[in-house]
C-alpha cells in the first residue's frame, strides 16, 4: 500500500480523501458543503431526539472531493462524488407496517448503491419510532430486523459474515430514517471476541437476526483508514448484563468497545486510541446523563479528543433492559501491511 506504482488500471486507482467533522452550529445556519450526514439537536430534518449534550445543534458532516447535489430514488436521498456516498432512505412506516417499510427502505437503497461506483456500503445508522413498541404480536425491533433481512437476502448482500457495521435506535416518533455511507471497496468486518455476533443470535431475541458486524474497517484515501464501530452495548456473548445499572452498563459498553478495538488494531496494523474515538452515546434515561458521562468520561480521558467531541442523546435502545449504547469511528494512518 505504501509502494506507488504508475501503472495500475483506473479501477485500482486510489479513491479521493473521505473526510468527517463533527460541527457545532447555531440553529438556521446553513449546512457546509458536504455529501450529506446527520443533523441533531436542531437543523433540517434533525433525528426525533433530545441533543442532552453539548447544548445547541451538531452535524456530523462527511465531505468527500467537491460538493455534490442531491439526487433522489423511491424513498431515498442521496450525493456522491463518484468516490463516496451519503444518503438517507425515509419512509413513514405507519401506513404499510415497519417490516414492510424496513425491506422498502433497504431495497431502494441497494437500488441506489447498485448503479454506483461506490456500492459498498461502510456504516448505516437506523432509527425509528417506538423501538420496543409492542404491535400486532411482536416487537417493532424485531419487525425491522425481519424487512432488513429480508432486503440483504434479495439483493445478495452479505446478511450474516461481512455484513456492515451499523446501530438501531429508538426516537420518540417520526418516520423510520436509515443513513448509510457507502464507498469504491468493501471494508473488512470485524467482530467482538466477547460477543456472539448479532447476525447469529438465538431465535429468542426474534425470528430474523439483526444485520449488522461489530465494527468494520475501511481504506477511506489519503493514507488513512477508518474504523466504525457499531453500536454498542450491555451485552456479553448474548445476554443483556446488569439490568437496570446504567453505571455498570456504560462500564460493560466499553470494555466491548475496548474488545473490537483490539481487534481492529491488529487488523490496521496501527493503534487505535480510546481518547482518539468520536463517539455518539444514546441514553434510555436523559436523569443517566451525568453517571454515564462521568464513567465515559474517566474511561476515555477527562481533557482527550474524545470526552470533548462526544455527543448525548435521548434515545430508546433495542432492548428494553439495556439503557445505553455507544457507537463510535476513528481514523488513523494506513498500516504498513497492506
Ligand atoms: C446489540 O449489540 C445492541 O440492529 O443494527 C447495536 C448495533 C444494536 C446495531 C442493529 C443493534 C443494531 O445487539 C443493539
Amino acid at each position: 500500500m505504501s509502494v506507488a506504482s504508475s501503472s495500475t488500471s483506473h479501477a485500482l486507482v486510489a479513491p479521493g480523501p473521505l473526510h468527517f467533522r463533527r460541527l457545532r452550529l447555531v440553529q438556521g445556519a446553513a449546512p457546509p458543503p458536504a455529501l450529506g450526514g446527520r443533523w441533531v439537536g436542531a437543523g433540517e430534518g434533525a433525528l426525533h431526539a433530545a441533543l442532552l449534550a453539548p447544548e445547541g445543534a451538531v452535524f456530523d458532516a462527511w465531505i468527500g472531493r467537491a460538493p455534490a447535489e442531491e439526487r433522489r430514488h423511491g424513498c431515498v436521498r442521496y450525493a456522491t462524488d463518484g468516490d463516496w456516498l451519503h444518503g438517507i432512505a425515509e419512509l413513514d412506516d405507519r401506513a404499510t407496517g415497519l417490516q414492510a417499510a424496513a425491506h422498502r427502505a433497504y431495497t431502494d437503497l441497494f437500488v441506489v448503491l447498485a448503479a454506483q461506483r461506490c456500492p459498498n456500503l461502510l456504516r448505516l445508522w437506523n432509527y425509528l419510532a417506538d423501538i420496543n413498541l409492542e404491535a400486532g404480536g411482536s416487537e417493532r425491533y424485531r419487525q425491522f430486523n425481519a424487512g432488513r433481512q429480508q432486503a440483504f437476502v434479495e439483493a445478495r448482500r452479505s446478511a450474516f459474515e461481512g455484513a456492515p457495521a451499523a446501530c438501531a435506535l429508538g426516537m420518540r416518533d417520526g418516520a423510520l430514517r436509515v443513513y448509510f455511507l457507502a464507498g469504491r471497496r468493501p471494508p473488512l468486518a470485524i467482530e467482538n471476541p466477547r460477543q456472539v455476533s448479532a447476525y447469529r443470535y438465538p431465535d429468542r431475541y426474534g425470528p430474523r437476526s439483526p444485520t449488522f458486524s461489530r465494527a468494520a474497517l475501511a481504506d477511506i484515501g489519503g493514507g488513512r483508514q477508518a474504523l466504525f464501530i457499531s453500536g454498542t452495548a450491555s451485552i456479553v456473548g448474548h445476554a443483556t448484563v446488569h439490568a437496570g445499572d446504567v453505571r455498570r452498563q456504560t462500564e460493560e459498553s466499553l470494555r466491548n468497545i475496548a474488545a473490537v478495538r483490539q481487534v481492529a488494531a491488529e487488523r490496521a496494523g496501527v493503534e487505535i486510541l480510546l481518547g482518539e474515538l468520536i463517539c455518539t452515546v444514546y441514553l434510555r434515561r436523559a436523569a443517566d446523563l451525568a453517571v454515564v458521562r462521568e464513567v465515559f468520561e474517566s474511561a476515555v480521558g477527562a481533557d482527550s479528543p474524545a470526552a470533548r467531541e462526544c455527543i448525548y442523546l435521548q434515545a430508546d435502545i433495542c432492548r428494553a433492559e439495556l439503557l445505553v449504547e455507544i457507537e463510535a469511528h476513528a481514523f488513523v494512518p494506513s498500516g504498513a501491511v497492506a
